[in-house]
């Protein structure tokens, strides 16, 4: 599994005040506890709080003090990812394009001058398409415009879109299907992610239904996930499945730390 630290987002009140304050602490505290625990990128989302490529270099500046783990660039504008990766130590993870030609393209293009690797979702500028057929074909016009691109598969990623089950409770089922078909895009085939925490927006028993609903993701060949990476019983979960699947080599000890 590829675990990606969700916890770097204005999202969460404490980063938003962090940043409107321009103060480092919360964020580099996060950047350690997530480092600690294990992701392999962190996410850094500015999400509606500015528009400004400063404040999302600053961001990654707060967060590339404390940590070498490379940053996963949570933004869908062009102008913020084009100033934000210059300030990257390593090859970040765009995170994300949709399958529309006018971001997929300049996107490519992006990850291809960095060497970086890149999250597609499964829907165009118009939304997020509701049915399986509308997600595969978007992640199909994504596999391919990074072929063509002469980009390798192991820094692709397609995201077939996690909803809230809380108001829209049909669509976890058509996720599971659609990153089931993702799998066959490609030889090799692509990596697989999600942002899991949006599956329990608004609910109660959050860490229950994450859990479960990671599990049944893993088993539909999901690889990478955007997650509350202190989660234990979830990382827990994760390894167990990722056991299940014969993704580990089983030993007795693979719950404790690597
Ligand atoms: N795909 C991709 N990137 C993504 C997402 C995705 N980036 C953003 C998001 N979705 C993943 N990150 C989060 C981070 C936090 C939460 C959900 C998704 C979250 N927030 C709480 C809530 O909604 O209830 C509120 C925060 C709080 O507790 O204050 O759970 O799908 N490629």
């Amino acid at each position: 599994m590829i675990y990606i630290g969700e916890r770097i987002n204005t999202g969460f009140k404490d980063i938003k005040q962090a940043v409107l304050d321009k103060n480092p602490a919360p964020l580099q505290d996060w950047a350690k506890k997530q480092t600690e625990a294990g992701a392999n990128y962190l996410d850094v989302n500015l999400g509606a709080v500015s528009g400004k490529p400063e404040d999302m270099i600053w961001m990654i500046e707060q967060v590339q003090a404390v940590t070498e783990v490379p940053i996963s660039i949570d933004t869908n504008k062009l102008a913020i990812l084009k100033e934000a990766i210059k300030a990257c130590k390593k090859p970040p993870l765009l995170n994300s394009t949709t399958c529309s030609k006018e971001k997929l393209d300049p996107f490519i293009e992006i990850a291809s001058a960095y060497g970086a690797s890149m999250i597609g979702l499964a829907m165009d500028e118009s939304g997020s398409p509701k049915e399986v057929e509308k997600r595969v074909e978007c992640a199909g016009m994504i596999a391919a415009a990074w072929m063509e691109a002469g980009q390798p598969m192991e820094r692709l990623f397609l995201d077939p879109i996690v909803m809230p089950l809380k108001f829209m409770q049909e669509q976890a089922k058509l996720f599971l299907e659609a990153a089931r078909q993702f799998q066959q895009l490609s030889d090799p085939p692509p990596n697989i992610s999600c942002g899991l925490s949006n599956i329990a927006s608004k609910a109660t028993e959050k860490k229950l239904i994450n859990r479960t609903f990671m599990v049944m993701a893993i088993a539909s060949g999901v690889n990478a996930v955007i997650l509350d990476v202190l989660d234990v019983d979830l990382v827990n979960a994760i390894k167990t499945g990722d056991l299940l699947m014969n993704r580990e080599i089983y030993a007795d000890a693979y719950l404790q730390k690597s």
